[in-house]
């Protein structure tokens, strides 16, 4: 018997269940670099540039140990472009008796691997991914009879079957949640720590300069390009974070910084997404810190609870509810994409540090996300699917199973509350309350309407206006309603008038 062993971009595991039982005399284990993947959204050229260069030192690592790897490489001549047709060339040349892959972490992905059994003609055996908590059948049997899902639920559950955190049978500290404690501005005189970046090695080098001569008109600079592409890089930038960040990582969770994008966030998402960590080994280190002393409860709590919590729950919502999850737009928004996403060329301070960190670092931290990014999108009302896209080209740990959920659920609520209670919508107040952006900015937080107001100002209360007959009726929104429902309709034919006009103004297009 002979097989082959098929590994995905983001299975770089040495755990991944295809490799388990591999022999290493008759198994072949294919990895391919293919257009389809690198060009169905034209991802930032780091994010290429980092997949790419962990699948080539991965596949060094399974050849020093004697496994034999048919590596593709995106330029080779006969390369078809997609896994299909390189699977199906890879099963013409070796002729296996059977086919292993995991499952992959698209729902795209996973249609195409249905297809393999018929068109391959040997047998495919797809292998549940455990690399998480959460197995997809676990998440439904929790999810049953639930007619919306609260992260906080879910992750009570995960805190009671893993035990992480607890102390016979109850939470670490008395209580499962200390954010009320994690939501400190940043102080101006305060200097984040240096962060570790990895200098590309040659093969690195060689896969940089090939996405530079294939992709130089995709979003986000290359020369800035520092992430880690091996398993032990990934774990230094865990020790790293564990040492100087992860003491600090509660309290400035949600603040945000002129120039610095990475604060006490840990920057670790990439390795976890593409397998270089696994969910529980860094649970488990910061578990430890924790017991160690090296850091205090609340901001181990509060990391635990974005790995444990929200990534476990985003990944069991998506395969729960797709596909028809992508198709969700209940707020009915239809615009495009202003161009400044891709740009960063607008006077929104705000904005243009969000999208410089992006196109610099293909990373930006959760607030930036969600409170700048994704509340512009939300109160513009951009269609889920165009901002979407840019989410999944942008980020260099984009992949549709986490960035879908987060963007349909969390900033755009376009699922209409199944995962979050009101949507994340903000005016220039919060933004300026948490961040030094409007400092620098020519609009002002302080002034609602009018060519020197903040555009979050008057943006927010027409979409809280247009929405009124879907989100009325929120009990979260209550206190704004209220405030609308004092204001004359002329006064909010005008907030309606004012946030049309600046929207319409907006150039739109990939630029
Ligand atoms: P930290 O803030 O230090 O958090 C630690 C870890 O917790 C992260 O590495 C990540 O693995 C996990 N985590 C935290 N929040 C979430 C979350 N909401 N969903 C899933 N995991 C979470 N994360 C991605 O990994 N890929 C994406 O494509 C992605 N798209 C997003 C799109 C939007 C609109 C929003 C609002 C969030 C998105 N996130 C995504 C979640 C989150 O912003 C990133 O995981 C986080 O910023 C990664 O940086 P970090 O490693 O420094 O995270
Ligand atoms: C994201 C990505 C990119 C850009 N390129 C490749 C590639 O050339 N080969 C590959 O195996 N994987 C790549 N990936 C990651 C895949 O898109 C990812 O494995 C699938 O979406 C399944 O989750
Ligand atoms: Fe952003 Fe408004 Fe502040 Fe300018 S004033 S940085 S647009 S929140």
């Amino acid at each position: 018997m002979s097989a082959l062993r098929f590994i995905l971009g983001d299975q770089l595991s040495r755990s991944i269940p295809t490799l388990r039982g591999i022999d290493r005399d008759s198994d072949r284990v294919p990895m391919v670099e293919v257009a389809e993947e690198t060009t169905y959204v034209p991802h930032h050229k780091q994010k290429i540039a980092f997949i790419l260069a962990a699948m080539r030192h991965f596949a060094e690592v399974l050849r020093v140990e004697g496994i034999t790897v048919d590596y593709v490489r995106l330029d080779d001549p006969d390369n078809t472009g997609s896994f299909t047709g390189e699977l199906e060339r890879a099963v013409r040349r070796h002729l296996p008796d059977e086919v292993f892959v995991t499952e992959p972490g698209e729902y795209r992905v996973l249609e195409a691997i249905e297809g393999w059994r018929t068109r391959l003609n040997v047998p495919v055996h797809l292998r549940p991914d455990d690399r998480f908590f959460c197995t997809t059948v676990d998440f439904a049997r929790w999810a049953e009879g639930r007619r919306s899902y609260r992260m906080e639920h879910f992750y009570r559950s995960m805190r009671g079957r893993t035990g992480i955190l607890m102390q016979d049978g109850e939470p670490v500290g008395g209580r499962w949640n200390f954010d009320a404690e994690n939501r400190k501005a940043w102080p101006a005189d305060r200097k984040p720590p240096e962060r570790l970046r990895f200098p590309p090695d040659a093969i690195t080098r060689d896969v940089i300069d090939l996405v530079g001569r294939l992709f130089p008109h995709h979003f986000g600079d290359l020369d800035s390009f520092g992430w880690g592409v091996t398993r032990a890089d990934a774990l230094a930038s865990l020790e790293s974070f564990v040492a100087e960040c992860l003491p600090f990582f509660g309290d400035y969770q949600d603040a945000m910084r002129s120039g610095e994008p990475f604060l006490y966030h840990a920057t670790l998402s990439p390795y976890l997404n593409a397998g270089l960590l696994t969910a529980p080994e860094v649970c488990a280190r910061a578990e430890e810190a924790y017991a160690a002393g090296q850091a205090p409860l609340n901001a181990v709590e509060g990391f635990v609870r974005q790995i444990l919590g929200w990534r476990e729950f985003i990944r069991g919502v998506y395969w729960l509810r797709m596909p028809d999850y992508k198709d969700t737009n209940a707020l009915g928004a239809r615009r495009a994409l202003p161009s400044f996403y891709w740009t960063g060329e607008t006077d929104m301070n705000c904005l243009a540090q969000a999208i410089a960190d992006t196109r610099h670092q293909a990373y930006a931290h959760h607030i930036n996300r969600l409170m700048i990014t994704g509340n512009f999108a939300l109160m513009a009302g951009i269609a889920p699917a165009e901002i979407e896209a840019w989410y999944l080209c942008v980020y260099a740990d984009a992949y549709d199973w986490v960035e879908l959920p987060n963007v349909h659920g969390m900033s755009t609520f376009a699922d209409g509350g199944l995962i979050a209670s009101k949507p994340y919508a903000a005016g220039g107040a919060y933004i300026d309350r948490m961040s030094d952006y409007c400092a620098g900015c020519r609009y002002s937080p302080l002034v609602k309407s009018g060519p020197e107001a903040c555009p979050f100002n008057y943006l927010y209360w027409a979409f809280l206006i247009r929405h009124a007959p879907t989100l009325g009726g929120n009990h979260r929104l209550a206190m704004p309603y209220r405030t609308i429902a004092r204001w004359s309709e002329e006064r909010r034919a005008a907030i309606l008038a004012e946030a049309e006009t600046f929207l319409d103004g907006l150039p739109t297009g990939y630029a």
